[in-house]
């Protein structure tokens, strides 16, 4: 049996919640780069009411949209590849150069702070950065009225800070400063 659209988002919304930010919930730990053993993960998410099968797993990370996660190459571990929050993961990822420009989609009520304190990580391990328009749209409508800041990727890169990016393409920073953000009106 295949996993519906909706087992499908749900399933990711739990993976995204255990494998980034709590997986001391379900009872599992991830290393430093993130990375976690499958079959104590299926066996613990039996446990704690999740249930899913390995073929479902496996079928739920080639086809999840956003590429979120990683299983090694034998499938014995499994990993999400950027957002997390869980203080037993500390990825180093490579310092890659950016392109010049990259994109910040946040909410409208978000402006006042961001131009006070330039972006801040927050609770994540780092400020998330988007390669082009149409996802950052994306990125920021999920918190409400969408607004769009330019990042000056190449300035900031000029003046050594560091960049990376996760394997699904996201662009991941530690703090960009006002001087390199603008508004898009
Ligand atoms: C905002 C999703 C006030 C920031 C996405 C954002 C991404 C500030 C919110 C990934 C601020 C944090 C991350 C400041 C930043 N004052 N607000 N100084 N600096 N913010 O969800 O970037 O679907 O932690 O603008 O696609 O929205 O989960 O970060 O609005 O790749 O795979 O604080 O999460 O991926 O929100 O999203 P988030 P994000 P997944």
């Amino acid at each position: 049996m295949k996993l519906n659209e909706k087992q499908q988002i749900q399933t990711s919304k739990f993976l995204s919640l255990v494998l980034r930010h709590k997986p001391e919930s379900i009872g599992i730990q991830l290393d430093a780069e993130g990375w976690t053993d499958v079959n104590i993960l299926l066996q613990q998410m039996i446990k704690h009411k999740n249930p899913l099968k390995l073929n479902e797993l496996v079928e739920l990370v080639l086809s999840n949209n956003k590429q979120r996660f990683q299983l090694s190459e034998d499938h014995s571990k499994i990993r999400a590849v950027q957002g997390h929050s869980s203080s037993q993961v500390q990825r180093e990822y490579p310092a890659i150069t950016p392109p010049d420009l990259l994109y910040h989609g946040t909410a409208s009520r978000f402006i006042d702070s961001i131009l006070d304190q330039g972006l801040i990580a927050g609770d994540r391990h780092h400020v998330h950065l988007s390669a082009d328009l149409t996802t950052a749209k994306k990125v920021g409508q999920r918190h409400g009225k969408v607004m769009i800041l330019l990042v000056n990727t190449k300035q900031m890169h000029t003046d050594g800070q560091l960049f990376y990016q996760a394997e699904n393409g996201v662009w991941l920073t530690e703090h960009v400063p006002v001087q390199y953000l603008t508004l898009l009106e």
